[in-house]
C-alpha cells in the first residue's frame, strides 16, 4: 500500500529533569520519545496522513517503549529492525527558566549502524514522499551513505523529498557538516535550514542570495528558519516571507520538525508553497507553546490542520 511519507533515523528516549533546572542537582526524570525525523512522522500522521518510519533499535527496553510511542502515533513501525546493541538517549533540562543544556549517550548506538541496505526500493517506490535529515548523517559513515543512497533512489524513482540540515553541533564540527552536507543539498523538492546553518553549509547567510543559491542547485523549495521569526524562503528563484503565529514560546524544541511535517503534509494535501509553509509555521508555533517534541503537534485530517485548532494557534489562545 502506497504511503504519504517514508522517512528514518535515529530515535532518542529523552530524560528530562523536572526537579530541577539542572542535571547536575536533578533527581527525578520523565522520559520521552523523540528524534527529528520521527517527529516529522508523527507530525504527518497527526494531520491524517500515512507515515512510515525505519530506525534500528537494540534489543533493550528503551528500544521496545519508543516503537510503541511511534506506533501508538499511528506511524507504521513495521518496516524497523532490531539489532544487538543499544538505543540512544538524550538527557536534558527542561529549559524553563534556564537555556536547556543536553547530553548525548548515542555514539556506537543501534541506529548508528544504519546501512542502505536497509532502506529497500520499494520503500522509496511506495511513498510520495522521502524526507531525511543531517542528523542521520552526523552519527555515522553508514550514516551519511544510507542519506545519499535514498536520496539518490528517490530521485531516480521520481520521488519528491526533503532534507533538513539540522546540524548538531556536539556530534560534529561545522567544517565536517559542510564538507557532507553540501553536496546532498541538490536537487530536492524541500531544502530547509536554520540562519545559522545556512552559513555553515553555504559560507553566508544573506536569506536572498544564499536561498537562490540552494534554487540553482536544483532545491525547487528552500527555506530558512529562525526560530519564532520571519521564515524566508525561495521557490524556483521567487522569494518570499511568511510571519508565523506568535506565542508565548514554552520549549522549542521539536518546533522545527513540527514545521516540516506540516508543510510536507500541506504540500502532499495539494496545497501551493505558500499556504504549506504557513501551515508549517502553525504546527512549529503550537509545539513551541507546549513543553515536549510532540504534545503540541495538532490534529488533522488529509494532511490540512483542523480549522478551529489553526484559527486558535493563530490568534495565540
Ligand atoms: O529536532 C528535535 C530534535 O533535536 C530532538 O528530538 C533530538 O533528534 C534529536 C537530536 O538528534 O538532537
Amino acid at each position: 500500500m502506497k504511503t504519504d511519507l517514508f522517512t528514518f533515523g535515529e530515535v532518542l528516549s529523552v530524560f528530562i529533569s523536572t526537579d530541577t533546572e539542572s542535571v547536575m542537582s536533578a533527581n527525578n526524570y520523565q522520559r520521552v520519545t523523540a528524534g527529528a525525523e520521527a517527529n516529522v512522522a508523527v507530525a504527518v500522521s497527526r494531520l491524517g496522513l500515512k507515515a512510515q518510519f525505519f530506525s534500528r533499535f537494540g534489543t533493550d527496553q528503551l528500544g521496545s517503549v519508543m516503537i510503541k510511542d511511534i506506533e501508538s502515533e499511528g506511524v507504521d513501525i513495521s518496516l524497523v529492525k532490531r539489532v544487538a546493541s543499544f538505543s540512544a538517549a538524550m538527557v536534558r533540562n527542561p529549559g524553563k527558566s534556564a537555556p536547556v543544556e543536553i547530553s548525548y549517550l548515542r555514539k556506537g548506538s543501534a541506529a548508528s549502524t544504519i546501512e542502505p541496505t536497509d532502506i529497500l526500493d520499494s520503500y522509496i517506490s511506495s511513498t510520495n514522499w522521502l524526507h531525511t535529515t543531517g542528523i542521520t548523517c552526523a552519527i555515522s559513515k553508514t550514516g551519511t551513505d544510507t542519506v545519499k543512497f535514498a536520496l539518490e533512489k528517490a530521485r531516480d524513482l521520481g520521488v519528491k523529498s526533503s532534507f533538513d540540515l539540522n546540524i548538531r553541533r556536539k556530534l560534529w564540527s561545522e567544517t565536517e557538516a559542510k564538507l557532507v552536507l553540501q553536496p546532498l543539498a541538490t536537487n530536492i523538492e524541500l531544502l530547509i535550514g536554520g540562519e545559522d546553518e545556512y552559513q555553515a553549509v553555504f559560507g553566508f547567510t544573506d536569506a536572498k542570495k544564499v536561498l537562490a543559491e540552494a534554487n540553482s542547485r536544483g532545491c525547487k523549495l528552500a527555506v530558512m528558519t529562525k526560530a519564532d521569526q520571519v521564515l524566508r524562503y525561495s521557490l524556483d528563484g521567487e522569494y518570499g516571507q511568511i510571519t508565523p503565529p506568535k506565542i508565548v514560546s514554552v520549549d522549542p524544541v521539536g518546533s522545527g520538525d513540527a514545521f516540516t511535517g506540516g508543510t510536507i503534509a500541506g504540500l502532499l494535501s495539494g496545497m501551493n508553497p505558500e499556504q504549506a509553509l504557513t501551515q508549517g509555521s502553525i504546527c512549529g508555533a503550537s509545539v513551541a507553546s507546549m513543553f515536549g517534541d510532540w504534545t503540541g503537534i495538532p490534529k488533522g485530517k488529509a494532511g490540512v490542520v483542523d480549522t478551529e485548532i489553526a484559527a486558535k494557534i493563530r490568534s495565540g489562545s
